[in-house]
């Protein structure tokens, strides 16, 4: 059951800096669901059924009613309520994203993003399932992009252990219906501009998992890339009004960033050896080269890797926010709209999972960026949580228009309302 969140009534409490005071909401907050081992994603039903999964124990379903129901599935399985042993979690490997068909009334088909080890071949893959009419168990899997990276053991990469940079964020546009899939680097140097290999991209496809008819990869690509050029984005959303998407990213100790994206367009990370005056680097992967542990010296940060090489790619899209800074693990996004939010409708959260690493200097917080038409730049709003410790991992606007944002480390998922 719900209950009033400790000490988090926020009017008081939550600072809010940079924007225009007078006519921000003033929040509530409350926990929905409690209890929970590393929540990751969620998704809504217009009626409020909730969604949602834990990176060790698969999917469950938040009725209206507050009945939680562990998902129960195909196969055997183990750590996992809902799907085959294969599924399996690791360090940031394990469940990640979920999402409901558009169509969902008709077909009932629900699909997550999940780390698998089918045939002892390490991958990612993006599956869908048919839910019965009591949301209690799924059936049908049915692997729809079965071929998404996985770091493996094998690698020498000094950082980030197996599993690293999954992506994993699943979001049907609510403009042209089609299925966003955000895919990580898996430390691959080559991979984000690799034309075959679908890590470090943006994948657009269908409810079969084909290629969007629409998608305009440059040639030689795999037909399913919207973007690429990418190294972990763990967030994909939707503005309102003209559906554009946009997604939130993390850096390499610096510059965390959100884009709008292009159909076709390099987000401009490439982490190959030997490009843009580099060496070699280990592993052949060279995403935190040179050292950048001062990262928040601006002289020192013109050295690094950039998050977009606009010198190398100088038509690459370039972000509409990075946060010039240590990066601190920004995740998922999602816009609010409504009137209810004041001057905060039609602007983007993003919050951050780096708490407390990389040396991270600053709290829990989220980010409200009020973005331009053009999606080249924005203006922030920063808001502290000081009563909240532990990663945002995921950030929805549920059908009611309350926010619900999933704390990692405290296991809850939490609704913010505007008063
Ligand atoms: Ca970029």
């Amino acid at each position: 059951m719900a209950k009033a969140f400790k000490a988090a009534l926020l009017g008081a409490a939550l600072a809010v800096s940079g924007g225009a005071i007078a006519s921000t909401p003033v929040l509530s907050t409350e926990e929905v669901v409690t209890k929970l081992e590393l929540p990751w994603d969620m998704a809504f039903l217009q009626d409020g059924t909730l969604f949602f999964t834990e990176k060790c124990r698969g999917l469950s379903v938040r009725l209206p009613s507050g009945t939680i129901n562990k998902v129960h599935g195909i196969g055997g399985s183990t750590g996992y309520a809902t799907s085959s042993a294969d599924l399996f979690c690791d360090g940031q490997a394990g469940m990640m994203g979920v999402a409901i068909d558009p169509n969902f009334s008709a077909n009932r088909f629900v699909y997550v993003y999940s780390s698998s080890n089918l045939n002892n071949n390490l991958s990612n893959r993006v599956m869908r399932f048919t839910i019965d009419a009591s949301f209690r168990t799924v059936s049908n899997r049915t692997d729809i992009v079965p071929d998404i990276g996985y770091k493996p053991k094998a690698s020498k990469h000094p950082f980030g252990g197996p599993g690293a940079h999954n992506g994993g964020r699943i979001r049907f546009s609510p403009g042209d219906g089609f299925l966003y899939v955000t895919t990580g680097d898996n430390h691959r140097g080559s991979g984000p501009m690799d034309p075959k290999y679908i890590g470090g991209k943006v994948l657009r496809v269908d409810r079969d998992g084909k290629a969007a008819p629409g998608n305009t990869p440059p040639a030689g690509f795999d037909p399913r890339v919207f973007t690429y050029g990418h190294r972990n984005p763990q967030g994909i959303a939707f503005r309102p009004g003209d559906n554009r998407p946009f997604t939130a990213e993390n850096g390499p100790w610096h510059s965390d960033e959100v884009t709008a994206l292009v159909n076709g367009g390099n987000a401009g990370w490439d982490p190959r050896p030997n490009m843009a005056g580099r060496g070699p680097c280990p592993d052949d992967y060279c995403g935190y080269s040179p050292n950048q542990m001062g990262a928040m010296d601006p002289k020192l940060r013109a050295a690094f890797m950039p998050m977009t090489d606009l010198k190398t790619y100088p038509n690459a899209m370039p972000p509409a926010w990075n946060n010039n800074g240590l990066s601190q693990g920004m995740f998922s996004n999602t816009f609010l709209s409504g009137a209810k939010w004041k001057s905060w409708d039609g602007s983007m959260i993003v919050g951050y999972s780096g708490i407390g690493i990389h040396g991270t200097p600053v709290g829990n917080r989220l980010d409200v960026l009020k973005i331009s038409a053009d999606g080249l730049s924005s203006t922030v709003e920063s808001v502290s949580w000081p009563t909240v410790t532990g990663r945002f991992r995921a950030a929805v606007q549920g059908p009611d228009g309350n926010l619900y944002v999933a704390l990692e480390d405290q296991g809850v998922i939490i609704r913010v309302t505007p008063e």
